[in-house]
């Protein structure tokens, strides 16, 4: 293609990208006649961009949707967001406590009274006859924060086990796991607002376009704004968000660690590197974790030089040296990225590795400069990371094995010295695995619908099955498969139905009102667990919370004092702002758009001899790690010749209950299919729509061709959300060994015309 041919197909999707944003600015109506009496603040339901909503509502129905003008969206919504009336209004919901009185009877009404007590039961006797390690708690970076903050107290305190792990395991545990090793803290220094400084753009492992259109609407408009702006993608498919880049460097899955020891090695080799920056503020590990020198770490980079890793990446190795040269020498920039990197199982190594281009070019802790992940759920930091809702952390940053953290948390929550296990419960994957074996006897799973979206789901579902578990599923929608395993279903309050807080991508935590009234008999969770807890015997005065507010402040007093302080976002004070960022130590204070920097930071002392300190690190240096490429679980061979992945599509979120249903959203994806590459095509002897059997270690599944050049050649792709076709059957469950992420985004597959 020449390159005034690309430039114009450029400039034809940065329009679009624009204008795809542009539709919904129009509130949307239910119908014309509908014109709401008020309007309500909130969160939009669906993804981690957190975009601000506000709900119309008239007759107490709610009615119209729009953006909110004072949150960072500025008033925008996608689609999906604009289209979550028919969601909230949909009959079709779960309307009262179901049981099932043995594993093969049907879900029937129970009393909220009785359902209780069974619950409570269950989980009483499981502990008081194998121990506090025979009951779990999955939950979902849906949740709001106050139920994932009540329930990790009643399991961590309350119950006394570490138990307690959740979807953002399989989402962005490796993230977290990158910030930690190399910064010391969890999450972003940086903030949206960074998108519209950023003159380069380097985008790995993520597909903006379709899982945070939003902000790829804010980064189109940066391109379009200011020429020069650069955008680098790399994804080995070509995907919307790569239809805007200048650069698209379509490699081999799961090479991304090789392609970015190369940019260290150009950037180090043609010395566009910031000494002034690495000399001050960083520090170098080796393989085994230990000091290391920048000759090491160059002698390393040897490995990794542009012609050895065009090979394995399978690239022009043009466009490493481009990429390499375009980061470091742009005044700044800014990476992005999300489950291409994160569900590896080099996962952290990956992220570590973009720490590390940011760290050597001194492309960080400046506007537009920065390594900002992108979160996938709505509350998934907020809520589960910052809350410390998972199997080895405690709230604000703590540590189940450190013991001056437990001391911490047993004072705050005012239990006895030694209540809190020192030992990390089960990670997600583990979790599933002791529930077949029995060794988990009780578990709830909350907002996350695991029998669809668990890798290696075969093996998930017999362990689901096991007779002698007895799982409890709060869940708003009838259709998810999990029901299916379930022995007693809890209806929730949805969305808007209740009150809280969710906690978005940049740190930025916002309330969402409650708006209308639930189904009578659909209760807020919060209530739900306080209820819970205190039939099964959890020290009342633990879970004195009448409300989500009360919830909330007893949150504030406990990351008060800690780096994650947001003790200034009094819930009143939350009513009135759309969203604030953390750190916010008081009422006063306005939020921190920038962390590790002095005069920005509140954490960082206004006399602080240097510019930017990692307070997170004993050393104040952030880390440049060694870490070697070395490819995926399970690579393609002669039995399996093809790499399969999955991904996301724009219309729909996660498992469809909600987006399956709005008609509008099912248009245009109804059903699942795999891309497949021409040429993959035309060997197996595959045509457009044919039936295309997939099979993989685990299980095989026919779906229909659509072949595209979207995929590079050797990769097919399969998208996740049609519950007709649980695609995770063939996906395995191998995780990486620091976050315990699974590799969702590799395996290998062979394909014939079924
Ligand atoms: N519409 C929609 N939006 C969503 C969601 C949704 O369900 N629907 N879910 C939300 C959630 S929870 C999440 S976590 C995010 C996920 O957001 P993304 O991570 O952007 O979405 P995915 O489509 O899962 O994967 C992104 C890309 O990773 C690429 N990839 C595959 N293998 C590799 C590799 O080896 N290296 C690299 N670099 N890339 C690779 C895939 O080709 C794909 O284009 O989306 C959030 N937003
Ligand atoms: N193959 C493959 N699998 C993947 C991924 C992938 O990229 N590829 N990505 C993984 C990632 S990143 C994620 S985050 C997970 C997501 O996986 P899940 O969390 O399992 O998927 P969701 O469909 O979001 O599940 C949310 C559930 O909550 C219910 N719900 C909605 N609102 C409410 C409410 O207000 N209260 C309650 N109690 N329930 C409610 C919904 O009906 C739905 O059943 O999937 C993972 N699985
Ligand atoms: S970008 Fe995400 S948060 Fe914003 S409206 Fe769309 S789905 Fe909702
Ligand atoms: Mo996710």
């Amino acid at each position: 293609m020449n390159s005034s041919r690309r430039e114009f197909l450029r400039n034809m999707a940065l329009a679009a990208a624009i204008a795809a944003g542009s539709g919904p600015l129009r509130a949307f109506a239910a119908s014309q006649n509908d014109s709401p009496e008020k309007w309500i603040k909130g969160v939009c339901r669906y993804c981690g961009t957190g975009c601000g909503v506000i709900v119309g509502v008239k007759n107490g129905k709610a009615v119209a949707i729009k953006g909110d003008p004072n949150n960072h969206n500025a008033g925008l919504l996608c689609l999906k967001g604009s289209l979550l009336i028919p969601v909230l209004n949909s009959p079709d919901r779960v309307t009262q406590p179901l049981y099932r009185k043995s594993k093969n009877a049907p879900l029937e009404p129970i009393s909220w009274d009785k359902a209780l007590d069974l619950m409570a039961a269950k989980f009483r006797g499981a502990i008081d006859t194998h121990g506090p390690n025979s009951v779990a708690w999955y939950g979902s970076g849906q949740c709001l924060t106050e139920e994932s903050y009540v329930a990790n107290k009643i399991f961590k305190a309350g119950f006394r086990t570490n138990n307690v792990d959740g979807n953002p395991r399989l989402c962005m545990a490796s993230a977290v796991g990158g910030y930690t090793t190399t910064f010391g803290k969890d999450e972003p220094m940086g903030s949206y607002s960074d998108i519209d400084k950023a003159t380069c753009f380097f985008i790995i492992g993520s597909n903006t376009s379709e899982a945070h259109p939003v902000l790829f609407r804010r980064i189109a408009r940066r391109k379009q704004a200011e020429p020069g702006i650069k955008v680098i993608v790399a994804d080995p498919r070509r995907t919307n968000t790569s239809r805007i880049a200048d650069l698209h460097i379509q490699f081999r899955p799961g090479t991304d660690l090789a392609l970015m020891h190369a940019m260290a090695w150009v950037i180090l080799h043609e010395e566009l590197d910031n000494p002034r920056f690495w000399n001050k503020y960083a520090t170098f590990m080796n393989l085994e974790g230990k000091p290391a020198t920048m000759e090491e770490y160059k002698a390393f980079l040897e490995d990794y030089t542009p012609a050895k890793v065009a090979a394995i990446c399978n690239i022009p190795e043009a466009q490493i040296w481009e990429a390499a040269k375009t980061f470091a020498e742009s005044t700044a920039s800014t990476s992005l990225w999300c489950m291409g990197i994160n569900q590896r199982v080099q996962g952290v190594a990956a992220n570590n590795l973009i720490h590390n281009l940011h760290l050597l070019t001194g492309h960080i802790c400046r506007p537009g400069a920065t390594p900002f992940s992108l979160t996938g759920q709505p509350n998934a930091c907020g809520g589960v990371r910052d809350g410390g809702v998972l199997s080895h952390i405690l709230p604000a940053g703590r540590s189940v094995t450190n013991p001056k953290h437990r001391e911490e948390m047993e004072t705050l929550w005012g239990v006895a010295p030694g209540t809190i296990s020192d030992k990390p419960g089960y990670h997600t994957v583990a979790m599933f695995e002791a529930l077949g074996k029995g060794d988990i006897k009780a578990m709830i799973i909350c907002e996350t619908n695991p029998a669809q979206t668990l890798p290696n789901l075969n093996k998930v579902h017999k362990a689901m099955a096991n007779p002698d578990s007895f799982i409890v599923s709060i869940e708003a929608f009838p259709d998810a498969i999990t029901l299916r395993y379930a022995d007693l279903v809890l209806a929730p309050a949805f969305w808007c139905e209740r009150d809280g807080v969710y906690g978005c991508g940049e740190r930025r935590y916002a309330l969402i009102e409650k708006a209308v009234e639930p189904p009578a008999q659909c209760r807020p969770t919060v209530n739900t667990l306080v209820e819970f807890a205190k039939r099964a015997g959890v020290d009342p005065k633990l879970v004195a919370f009448a409300n989500a507010e009360e919830v909330w402040d007893e949150w504030r007093m406990v990351a008060k004092g800690t780096t994650y302080d947001f003790y200034g976002m009094t819930r009143d004070r939350l009513r009135k702002e759309s969203g604030l960022l953390w750190p916010c130590p008081d009422e006063t204070h306005p939020g921190t758009l920038l962390r590790y920097v002095r005069g920005e930071d509140p954490l960082v002392p206004l006399d602080h001899p240097d510019k930017i300190f990692f307070y997170g690190r004993p050393d104040a240096r952030a880390v440049i790690w060694m870490r070697p490429h070395k490819g995926a679980a399970e690579e393609p061979d002669a039995e399996f010749p093809l790499y399969l992945t999955s991904m996301r599509v724009i219309d729909h979120w996660h498992t469809a209950t909600m987006t399956g249903k709005v008609p509008e959203l099912m248009r245009a994806n109804p059903h699942a299919f795999v891309e497949i590459h021409p040429e993959d095509a035309s060997t197996a002897g595959i045509a457009q729509g044919d039936s295309v059997m997939l099979e993989t270690r685990r299980d095989s599944m026919a779906l229909p061709a659509r072949i595209t050049e979207v995929c590079k050649k050797g990769l097919v792709a399969v998208p996740f959300f049609d519950p007709e076709k649980l695609v995770n059957k063939l996906f395995l469950d191998a995780t990486d060994p620091i976050s315990r992420e699974p590799e969702y985004k590799i395996c290998a597959v062979r394909i014939r015309k079924a």
